[in-house]
């Protein structure tokens, strides 16, 4: 593998496909940006139809034998694959941290750990799989065998790139399918390297093809491609709804993993510091840019001037600087024009009448960072839930703030969204807290903790924060297709 690459001086990146390394056909690339600094540091390929055809054609050549292959020996590669990537795990960590402007402390503990995770949960999974039965007594019986489709594409964002790259890829090969995979191409640097892994690790020609480029470029080929067959997206709702339409009318399996407006509902009888730690954590986590984040904080009327007093004073301390300075809590943002979006809504927010308790500046660091893309962490108060700020996804650090005098007050509120992706409940009245969780629209609900992550667990939204559950069997379910055969006894 390129260990020139550890200094990053010109990452110039390679689709990956038929287990070659390969320039896009057009031989276009697309700069990429260290958000750190502002300065372009690597070219990506800019893929086409061309890339996606040769991708798909590889992958389908790849598949008979790769289905065919017992779990064990699927699980093996896999397993070899998750040792490789924890060997390496300090270097995935620096790309990742470079690529995305991601706090490199936060990359090591939480992306590439659970990127290694994804890979050896599900490599292991499959050993222990059960078929179904469903007995007919003395007249018969059905069995069901789950069998995986054929060619997958898998599309990822940019927040959290290898994380959620390899939560979809990881089952799909598992289940047997093979990839068609493509990353953000605003964050496209670890996908490119962990590519560098599977060629070392031997994974057969085709099985796993990662392409790079842009998302009407390369992914909408991708996704309208007629040998693929399931389709897992995690993104925007707006690029989800597009992708729905093509699956739809040409009858894909899809998974959408899309945005989310959460809710942090927050009653006075609750253990007051691990909250406001935990709500700073899930405020500004990943400067904000994780779909999981709670964005509207509502507070019980009772203690709305001390969580206020207490979350601004907390939210202070939280040091913005240099991705790679580990006293860094926020990095920057994931580009300039993100950036300038978030930062949008914060004119929007003061236009709309709300009042900016902290921060909604853009930052400027010295010296070499002086060209990245900062902001402060942001709380806003005084906001309905109906004014946009409280409607749509920022996806960047900014939190508001709301009083409620009741439960139902609370319910109404927190569901007042078209999203529906996660909520996280603060009281330690048990039963409170259960009939809250069971009443808030939305596909995670945390009680008293956030980002507490099981991957056995269903993991998914409603609404419009998308459409089917992966995570655990769910996952293993999703990749592969049940067929129900019966057997005549009589
Ligand atoms: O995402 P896109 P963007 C939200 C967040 C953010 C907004 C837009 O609010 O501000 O989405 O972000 C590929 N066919 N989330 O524009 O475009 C694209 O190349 C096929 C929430 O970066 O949805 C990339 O690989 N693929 C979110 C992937 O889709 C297409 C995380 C995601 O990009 C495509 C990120 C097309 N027509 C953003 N268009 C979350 N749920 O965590 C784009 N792509």
């Amino acid at each position: 593998m390129g260990e020139e690459l550890l200094t990053f001086r010109l990452m110039k990146i390679a689709n990956y496909i038929d287990g070659v390394f390969v320039e896009p056909q057009n031989g276009k690339y697309i700069d990429n940006i260290d958000p750190s600094t502002g300065k372009i540091y690597g070219e990506t390929p800019r893929s086409t139809e061309a890339d996606v055809t040769h991708a798909v054609g590889s992958a389908k050549k790849a598949f008979p034998s790769w289905s065919q292959l017992s779990a064990s020996k699927r699980s093996s590669f896999l397993l070899k694959l998750a040792d490789e990537l924890d060997e390496k795990l300090e270097y995935f960590a620096k790309a990742e941290s470079k690529d995305n402007g991601k706090p490199l402390s936060l990359a090591k503990k939480v992306d590439i750990p659970r990127a290694i995770d994804n890979f050896r949960f599900f490599a292991t999974a499959i050993l222990h799989e059960n078929s179904e039965i469903h007995d007919m007594g003395t007249s018969g019986f059905n069995y069901t065998l789950r069998r995986p489709l054929g060619v997958v594409a898998c599309i990822s964002p940019w927040n959290l790139p290898l994380y959620l790259f390899t939560w979809k890829i990881a089952p799909a090969l598992a289940a047997g399918n093979t990839v068609v995979a493509k990353p953000s191409e605003i964050t496209p640097a670890t996908a490119f390297i962990l590519s560098e892994l599977i060629d070392k690790v031997g994974f057969p020609k085709g099985v796993i093809n990662i392409i790079h480029g842009k998302g009407e470029d390369a992914g909408q080929p991708l996704v309208s491609h007629p040998d693929v067959s399931l389709i897992s997206f995690t993104g925007g709702t707006t690029t989800g709804e597009k992708i729905n339409r093509i699956a739809a009318a040409n009858f894909k399996k899809i998974s959408l993993e899309l945005g989310g407006k959460n809710s942090n509902v927050i009653f006075s009888d609750c253990d007051f510091d691990k909250m406001i730690q935990t709500t700073v954590r899930s405020s500004f986590s990943n400067q904000g840019q994780i779909c999981l984040c709670g964005s509207r904080i509502l507070v019980e009327s009772n203690l709305y001037t001390r969580f206020l007093k207490a979350f601004i004073q907390e939210t202070k301390k939280l040091k913005i600087g240099p991705p790679k300075d580990p006293k860094s809590d926020l990095g920057s943002i994931v580009s300039k024009d993100h950036k300038e979006k978030i930062l949008s809504y914060v004119e929007l927010a003061k236009k709309e009448g709300g009042e900016v308790e902290f921060g909604g500046e853009s930052i400027t660091l010295e010296g070499e960072y002086s060209g990245g893309f900062y902001m402060s962490p942001t709380i806003i108060s005084g906001l309905d839930m109906s004014c946009r700020i409280n409607q749509e996804e920022i996806f960047g650090p900014i939190v508001t703030v709301m009083p409620f005098s009741s439960e139902n007050e609370a319910i109404q509120l927190a569901n007042n969204s078209r999203y529906g992706l996660a909520a996280t409940v603060w009281t330690n009245d048990l039963k409170k807290a259960h009939r809250i969780a069971d009443n808030i629209a939305a596909g995670i609900i945390w009680i008293n903790s956030w980002l507490v992550r099981d991957l056995r667990t269903p993991f998914g939204g409603v609404k419009e924060s998308g459409v089917g559950r992966e995570g655990g069997y769910e996952s293993l379910r999703f990749f592969t297709e049940p067929k129900n055969i019966y057997v005549d006894l009589k």
